[in-house]
């Protein structure tokens, strides 16, 4: 079955939207695979947004993931990458559908509440960097 992996960014965290997100999450069908709190350091961070090196938004995007907590989830679900992405709705909150999760909770482009996979070879790689197989559910 197919994973993605959701990050709820510091942005919902600080705003105390973790429990309504992990709500739509449930509501969708997903199934958690794994689930955990951190803080990752501005390497991790840049580690993880490596494709993104190029842009002028990098600097900011590190320090914004780096700056607070966030709460990596591993998500399982027939068609989970597309699905997901279709529940958090457009990277830019102002252009994404009523009802998606980016519409309800996320402040602007770069401060967007959530990640997600864009990619099923990318929902693997992602799961993988942030979880151990010992802690997702078998
Ligand atoms: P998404 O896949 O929707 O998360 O969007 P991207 O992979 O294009 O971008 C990853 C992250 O970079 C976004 F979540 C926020 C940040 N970003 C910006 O800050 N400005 C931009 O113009 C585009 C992306």
């Amino acid at each position: 079955m197919e994973r993605t992996l959701c990050i709820i960014k510091p942005d919902a965290v600080r705003r105390n939207n973790v429990g309504n997100i992990i709500s739509m999450i449930q509501s969708a069908g997903f199934t958690i695979l794994g689930l955990k709190q951190i803080t990752i350091s501005p390497k991790v961070a840049g580690e993880f947004y490596a494709v993104h090196r190029e842009r002028p938004f990098y600097a900011e995007l590190v320090n914004f993931m780096s700056g607070g907590s966030i709460v990596p989830i591993a998500l399982q679900k027939n068609n989970a990458v597309a699905d997901w992405r279709t529940l958090i709705g457009a990277t830019d909150p102002a252009e994404a559908e009523e009802g998606t999760i980016r519409k309800l909770y996320a402040a602007n482009k770069g401060e967007n509440a959530v990640h997600g996979s864009d990619s099923i070879e990318n929902g693997r790689i992602e799961v993988a960097f942030f979880f151990s197989e010992l802690e997702l559910i078998g």
